[in-house]
């Protein structure tokens, strides 16, 4: 028996001899920007870790001593759709089998303020979440859930004020006082402005609703978590694990400055800031990343100032990664989260949303959203991983990714200080930047099959399953809203409710008292989440973020590859007969602000030599067409991912139709359900491209369509 430590250079010789002729080296992994070597001992462990303990400072192997061996993490699923009525019967259905608590998805509409019966929403109301428009559907969202009892976690940015002060006078008419509230509101304004795009006013006056937020739930209601700082989206958008550390938790320093701007003690509200993690396929940097996360959130917190440890605590929710899922043999999806929640549980998370298998194609069905509740429900009850508090802990390999993926995270933490802190390098649109560099970087890997997804670049299958999906008659939930809408202005006291909504304007002009207060009344008064949002627009304005499309990852990519330069050579020869790249807008209409998708193919055709033409977020079909025919473009890639195709895309092509531009080709790509396909064939599409579609395979179908066009 040897009575010394194995180290990694004996482990070397040992592995060199097994090689052969394939250098050590070769083994090596890069995770965005963290070399993970092929085997770890003793002498990688930090000098720290072994006097790690649960439930204490810095937290690093968990927020509680006992962890889930007293109480596993909250079963959590993030759902919503059509109208309040259906969405309350599925939630009523997903407690009674077994989940812990609810998470509400608002339809695009209601995140941006607008009430359904705004022109601007004609294709997202009542899609990927439900429609609210006043107090009275949030009284129907909430109808025989006793909201003293049951934490509802609102996934609500923009549009906080409105929603959050309906919350609040829902729950006073069932009779539930603020201070008996609990759950969460998301409340992340900053990371809109990086990723998720569902921001309504500039950064400024937002960070000021984020401060009047905290300082309103820290009096009122302390049981109820006033923000979700949220690094899911990051995650979602491409952002490496250490991007998504530091971007998330130089957000929370950020709100923790806001709250104390607004005069509160960072102990008074510092405990009920929470977070929120994606997590992704690669498995044990997960792990590493939620201690790490904790480790240095508590070190955060210090610095700030905080002296109760509650208040160095981050509690997280999680939820399994959506753009890990493929809509290529989609059954693959329950595996992949299956391994997604489990490091999110073995990670320490306080509460979890693990995805439904078909969400790449559509919003959950009751089927697969069964399926996806039951995999938590398999890891509390049957897999044994609740029995003992974080189980990986002293992992050599594990101890020494958490401590790695925290010294790079705080080396981008201060550089982010340096630029005078998250606002201003929101502002400056750095994180996002490098964020998208991430991204197109890791998906120019996943075309060049250097990174394998099964059933996509890999072992795929011929005969896809066709699955059912869920499909929402929007055009009924709307009508249905605009009636319900319509009957609540006739019915409330109009002065009454606009005497309260001119004070909540001069509130927000004065820059003095607290906006959710304001906005509780008005919506006491029966005003509409779009009147309360106008109010506040009235004063601090509507942003438009500028659209940068980078350029050059994809060129370098495939700088020696066959295939991309015989498509850059046909572009070439385009440009020599025609005199003229071949132009694509690539546009998003609607309120679906998710444009990894589009940055990406913008990204990748410039670096091909198409002219590339980036449509700004939030378009209608007419400004798009508008758009098409100022710039004389070849082609329209449409980019959905939130159900708004049906409606948005055969407007555009009679947009297109009556500006007498009816030949450009329209492309669409994101998630459209198979069963849809046909439908926007018929409307005139040329080609669908659904997720995980090798950038080089559509770029040589949009090739083929214009020039098949062209030469009609
Ligand atoms: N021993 C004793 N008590 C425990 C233990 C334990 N091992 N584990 C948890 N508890 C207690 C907690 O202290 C907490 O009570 P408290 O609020 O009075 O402190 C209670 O049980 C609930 O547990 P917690 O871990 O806080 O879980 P949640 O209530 O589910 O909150 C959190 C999770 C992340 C903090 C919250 O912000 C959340 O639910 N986020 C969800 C966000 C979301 O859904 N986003 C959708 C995109």
């Amino acid at each position: 028996m040897r009575d010394r430590p194995a180290t990694f250079a004996e482990w070397a010789e040992l592995a060199e001899r097994e090689l052969k002729e394939t250098p050590l080296a070769s083994l090596m992994r890069d995770y965005g920007g963290v070399s993970v070597k092929p085997a770890y001992f003793f002498e990688d462990l930090p000098a720290d870790a072994n006097a790690a303990l649960p439930g204490a400072e810095p937290f690093t192997r968990g927020v509680r001593a006992t962890m889930y061996a007293n109480r596993p993490w909250t079963i959590r699923q993030y759902a919503g759709f059509a109208t309040a009525r259906e969405s309350n019967a599925f939630y009523r259905q997903a407690l009674a089998n077994g989940q812990k608590g609810l998470s509400v998805a608002f339809d695009l509409a209601t995140h941006r303020g607008y009430d359904s019966d705004h022109p601007r929403v004609a294709g997202d109301v009542g899609k990927a979440g439900v429609a609210i428009d006043t107090v009275k559907d949030m009284k129907a969202l909430f109808e025989g859930i006793p909201l003293d009892e049951v934490s509802v976690s609102m996934t609500m940015n923009g549009a906080v004020i409105p929603v959050m002060a309906m919350f609040i006078v829902a729950a006073e008419e069932q009779g539930v006082r603020q201070d008996q509230l609990e759950g969460t509101i998301q409340n992340d304004i900053l990371k809109e402005f990086m990723v998720r795009n569902t921001f309504i006013y500039p950064p400024e006056p937002s960070m000021r609703i984020v401060g009047d937020v905290i300082a309103h739930t820290a009096r009122h209601s302390p049981k109820f978590n006033s923000i979700s700082i949220s690094g899911y989206h990051m995650h979602e958008a491409g952002a490496t694990a250490v991007q998504e550390l530091a971007y998330t938790l130089a957000d929370g320093r950020e709100y923790v400055r806001a709250a104390q701007a607004r005069g509160l003690d960072v102990d008074a509200f510092a405990g009920r800031l929470s977070f929120f993690f994606g997590i992704g396929m690669n498995f044990f940097l997960e792990v590493a990343k939620l201690r790490a996360a904790r480790l240095l959130w508590a070190e955060i917190m210090d610095d700030l100032g905080a002296r109760d440890p509650r208040s160095k605590m981050l509690r997280t929710h999680c939820q399994t990664s959506g753009v890990s899922l493929t809509s290529q043999d989609p059954h693959n999806n329950i595996v992949r989260t299956t391994i997604e929640a489990l490091a999110a549980v073995l990670g320490g998370t306080q509460s979890l949303h693990t995805n439904s298998f078909d969400e790449a194609l559509a919003l959950p069905t009751d089927f697969s959203a069964r399926i996806a509740r039951n995999t938590q429900l398999v890891l509390q009850h049957e897999a044994r991983v609740t029995d003992v508090v974080d189980p990986l802990g002293g992992s050599y390999y594990i101890e020494a990714l958490t401590a790695d993926l925290a010294q790079k995270a705080r080396v981008l933490i201060a550089e982010i200080e340096a630029q005078g802190g998250m606002t201003r390098a929101v502002q400056a649109g750095v994180p996002k930047l490098e964020i998208e560099k991430a991204a197109a970087l890791r998906q120019a890997r996943i075309d060049r099959g250097e990174e394998v997804i099964v059933g996509v670049n890999r072992y795929r299958v011929e005969d896809e399953p066709e699955v059912p999906v869920r499909q929402i008659d929007t055009a009924r939930v709307r009508e249905e809203q605009v009636r319900a809408l319509a009957e609540v202005r006739r019915t409330r006291d109009e002065a009454r409710c606009q005497s309260m909504l001119a004070a909540l304007r001069e509130f927000a002009a004065k820059d003095e008292g607290n906006l959710l207060e304001a906005a509780i009344e008005a919506a006491r008064a029966r005003a509409t989440l779009g009147e309360i949002s106008q109010a506040l627009e009235d004063v601090f304005g509507r942003y438009s973020a500028t659209n940068r499309v980078i350029s050059g990852i994809y060129g370098e990519s495939y700088a020696d590859d066959p295939e991309y330069a015989a498509i850059a050579q046909r572009i070439e020869a385009f440009h020599g007969r025609l005199g003229r790249a071949p132009a694509i807008l690539i546009a998003k209409m609607g309120q679906d602000g998710h444009d990894r998708g589009a940055k990406i193919i913008a990204t990748a055709f410039a670096d091909l030599g198409f002219a590339v033409h980036l449509g700004a977020l939030f378009e209608t079909p007419p400004e798009v067409a508008a758009e098409a025919e100022e710039l004389g473009v070849d082609a329209i890639g449409v980019s959905t991912l939130a159900a708004g195709h049906r409606t948005l895309v055969p407007e555009l092509i009679a947009a297109l139709g009556d500006r007498g531009i009816g030949e450009v080709t329209v492309i669409v790509g994101g998630v459209v359900p198979e069963q849809d396909h046909q439908f926007l064939r018929d409307c005139g599409v040329a080609q669908i491209f659904g997720p995980g579609t090798n950038v080089l395979e559509a770029a040589f179908a949009v090739i083929n369509e214009i020039e098949g066009r062209l030469s009609n």
